[in-house]
C-alpha cells in the first residue's frame, strides 16, 4: 500500500482539522440516518484520541460518529478519487453523501476506498464515519473477557477492562486524506534488497491498475548514481533487478537512502503516472547463531515504546515523534519495538532517515486460546497482511513480531496454540521472506512454540514482578533463566522488556522500589547479565516513556516504567543508559 503523495500526476487533500462529532452510546445512529449528517454535534480534533478532548469521553467505549464536508477541485474529474483513513480504533464504517462506502475492522493501520463514483463536483460532499472502540474477547487486542474464559487473577482487573496494559484509546488517531491518482496508476511497489560484494541489488515489483499502462520505467538515484530499467507489463505486475556498484549500505551509523522512481508509460510513450520511494539497501539475517545486519553481527539497544501523550492520547503528534528520535539518539539507542501495535507511517519514515532498527509488531497482545480463537487468528493474519503491505519497503524494519505475551502462557502446550503460532509464522514468511519473524513471550513460557521462529523476544521483570527489592537475587535468576531458555531454543534472543517502575522525583538510598535509583539499578544489572551472554541479540528496556493505562491499584495513573516521564524528561535511568550505551558505541568504533 503506497502512502498518498502529491506530484504532477497525483494530489492529496488533508482533511485533518476539526470534524463534527457525536457519541452514539445507544447505537441508534444508523437507524436514525446519521450517515446523512446530524444537527447536534460538537467539534473534535482529528487526528487525536477522543478520550481526553472532552470530560465525558475519558473512558468511553462504544460508537461515535465523525462528519466532514468537503469540495473537490474540478481537475479531479478525470482522476480516480480515494479516501484514506490513517487508522480508526478499532472498527470504522464509512459513508460518502449518505452512500455506504466501506468498513474496516482493526486499529493502527490505514485503509482506503475508491470513492470516484460516490462524490460530486461543484457541490459540497459529506463524509460520515462511525467508529467503534468497544473491547471484546474476539477483537485483537481483546478485552472484556468473561472470567470463566481465561483464568486471570482478580488482582489483575482494571477499568476499562482491557486484556492489555495500555489505555484503549478510541477515535480517528491518524490523518484522513482524499487523494487522486490517474485512471491507470501505480498501485503498489515492493522492494527487496541484497548485497553481492560491493554491489547492492534492488529487486523490485510494480503493480499497476488500468488498461492504459503498458510499460514502467524504473530508476534508482542518489546524488552520485542513476541506474534504470524498462519493464513491460504482461499482467498487472512486472518486476526486475537494479544493480548499484560501490553501494552505500543503509545502517544505523549511515542510513543512506536511494530514491526509486517508477514511471508508467502509455502505449504512445507518454508518462501517465509516477511514484517515488526511499530505498535503503541492507540485509538482515541470522548467521552462525547471531543477528546480522549487512553481514555483520549487530546488538540491538533501545526500548519498547508506546504512542501516548497527554490530551492527544494516541493521536498523531509530529513534534513528539521528532523529539522521541532526538532523545533516542541522545541516549545512544539504535532500535525500538513498536509495542504493542503498528506506529504511525511518519514514525516509520523517520526511522529510515534517522537509522533506527525496528521490530514491527501487530496488536496481538493479551491473546488467549479459549473461545473465539478462530476469529482472533483470522484477525492476526489480517493485521500481518496489512502491516507488511504498509511497511514492507522500510529498511528500518528488520523483524516482524506476531504477538506479545500471549496469555496465559501455559496454554501454549495445547495443540491449537501451537498451530496458532505456526500459522502466524508461515503467513508472515509468505508475505515477506526477506525479514526475520519473532514472537515476544514471557521468559520461560511458551517454549513449545519457539521452534517456529527465527529469533525469540522475551520479557522478564526480575527485581520487579519477581524478586521485588532483591537486586542480587534478581540478577542471578535472570542469568539462569536466560541460559535455560537458550538451552531449549538455541536461537538468538532479544530481551524485549525489562525494567522497573519509578516515580520521577522519588529517591531512595539504598535503592527501593519506585525510586529513580532502584529503576536505574535494575536496568543496569539486567543489561550486565544480558550483555554477558553471547547468544543475546539485544536489550530493549521497558519502557521509553511513562504511559497511560487503564485504572488499577497496580498503576499510579500511568505505567511508570519509562526512563523518560510522559512529557519526556529524563529519570536517573536515562542518564545511566546514556553512559552505558555511549561507552559501548565508543568501544565499537575503537575496535572496528
Ligand atoms: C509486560 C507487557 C507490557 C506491560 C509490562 C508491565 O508486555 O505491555 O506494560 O509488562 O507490566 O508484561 O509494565
Amino acid at each position: 500500500m503506497l502512502y498518498p503523495r502529491t506530484n504532477e500526476f497525483r494530489e492529496v487533500i488533508d482533511l485533518s482539522g476539526f470534524f463534527d462529532f457525536k457519541l452514539d452510546a445507544e447505537k441508534t445512529g444508523k437507524r436514525e440516518g446519521w450517515q446523512e449528517g446530524v444537527e447536534n454535534y460538537r467539534l473534535i480534533a482529528v487526528p487525536g484520541s477522543w478520550n481526553e478532548q472532552f470530560l465525558d469521553t475519558k473512558d468511553y467505549l462504544g460508537s461515535a460518529w465523525y462528519f466532514k464536508k468537503f469540495f473537490l477541485p474540478s481537475s479531479w474529474r478525470e482522476k480516480r478519487i480515494w479516501l484514506r483513513i490513517g487508522e480508526a480504533n478499532y472498527y470504522a464504517k464509512v459513508w460518502i453523501n449518505g452512500k455506504f462506502t466501506g468498513e474496516h475492522e482493526g486499529g493502527y493501520l490505514p485503509f482506503q476506498f475508491e470513492i470516484s463514483r460516490k462524490v460530486e463536483f461543484e457541490k459540497e460532499n459529506l463524509l460520515s464515519i462511525e467508529v467503534n472502540n468497544e473491547l471484546s474477547p474476539t477483537r485483537v487486542p481483546p478485552g472484556n473477557i468473561p472470567d470463566e474464559d481465561t483464568p486471570r487473577s482478580p488482582l489483575l482487573r482494571q477499568y476499562p477492562n482491557a486484556h492489555f496494559d495500555f489505555f484503549p484509546y478510541g477515535g480517528i488517531q491518524r490523518e484522513v486524506y482524499l487523494f487522486s491518482t490517474p485512471k491507470s496508476y501505480v498501485e503498489d511497489i515492493g522492494v527487496i534488497t541484497k548485497i553481492n560484494g560491493k554491489r547492492g541489488i534492488v529487486q523490485y515489483r510494480v503493480t499497476k491498475q488500468g488498461k492504459k499502462a503498458e510499460e514502467a520505467f524504473v530508476h534508482l538515484v542518489d546524488n552520485k548514481i542513476e541506474v534504470h530499467q524498462k519493464v513491460r507489463f504482461l499482467q498487472d505486475t512486472a518486476g526486475g533487478e537494479l544493480v548499484v556498484d560501490n553501494v552505500i549500505l543503509w545502517c544505523p551509523e549511515n542510513p543512506h537512502l536511494y530514491k526509486l522512481v517508477v514511471e508508467l508509460f502509455s502505449p504512445e510513450g507518454s508518462t501517465i503516472d509516477k511514484y517515488s520511494l526511499s530505498v535503503g539497501i541492507r540485509t538482515v539475517e541470522i548467521k552462525e547463531g547471531k543477528l546480522h545486519l549487512n553481514g555483520k553481527p549487530i546488538f540491538l539497544r533501545g526500548f519498547g515504546k508506546h504512542e501516548d501523550f497527554p490530551i492527544t492520547g494516541r493521536g498523531l503528534n509530529l513534534p513528539l515523534i521528532v523529539k522521541d528520535y532526538s532523545l533516542m539518539k541522545w541516549i545512544g539507542a539504535n532500535s525500538f519495538r513498536t509495542s504493542h501495535y503498528p506506529h504511525s507511517e511518519q514514525t516509520m519514515d523517520l526511522a529510515d532517515r534517522e537509522g533506527f532498527l525496528v521490530i514491527d509488531e501487530i496488536p496481538a497482545v493479551g491473546l488467549f486460546f479459549g473461545k473465539g480463537i478462530e476469529q482472533r487468528l483470522a484477525l492476526c493474519k489480517q493485521y500481518l497482511s496489512e502491516l507488511v503491505a504498509r511497511d514492507k519497503n522500510h529498511p528500518s524494519v528488520i523483524i516482524w513480531s506476531v504477538a506479545n505475551e500471549p496469555h496465559p502462557p501455559l496454554d501454549s502446550k495445547k495443540p491449537e496454540a501451537k498451530s496458532f503460532f505456526k500459522q502466524l509464522y508461515d503467513h508472515t514468511k509468505k508475505l515477506d521472506s526477506s525479514r526475520l519473524v519473532t514472537v515476544v513471550t514471557v521468559l520461560g513460557s511458551m517454549t513449545e512454540v519457539l521452534e517456529y521462529f527465527d529469533l525469540i523476544g522475551v520479557n522478564a521483570y526480575h527485581g520487579w514482578y519477581s524478586e521485588p527489592g532483591q537486586l542480587d537475587l534478581a540478577s542471578q535468576k535472570l542469568d539462569k533463566a536466560l541460559d535455560e531458555l537458550y538451552r531449549i531454543c538455541k536461537k538468538p534472543i532479544i530481551q524485549t522488556e525489562f525494567g522497573a517502575g519509578a516515580i520521577a522525583g522519588m529517591h531512595a538510598l539504598p535503592p527501593e522500589m519506585f525510586s529513580e535509583e532502584y529503576q536505574a539499578e535494575v536496568i543496569k544489572r539486567c543489561c550486565q547479565v544480558i550483555e554477558s551472554k553471547p547468544y543475546m541479540a539485544g536489550e530493549h528496556v521497558w519502557s521509553f516513556a511513562d504511559f497511560k493505562t487503564p485504572q488499577s491499584f497496580r498503576r499510579v495513573i500511568l505505567n511508570r516504567k519509562g526512563v523518560f516521564t510522559r512529557t519526556r524528561q529524563p529519570k536517573l535511568a536515562a542518564h545511566l543508559l546514556k553512559r552505558m550505551w555511549s561507552e559501548q558505541n565508543n568501544n565499537r568504533v575503537a575496535s572496528s
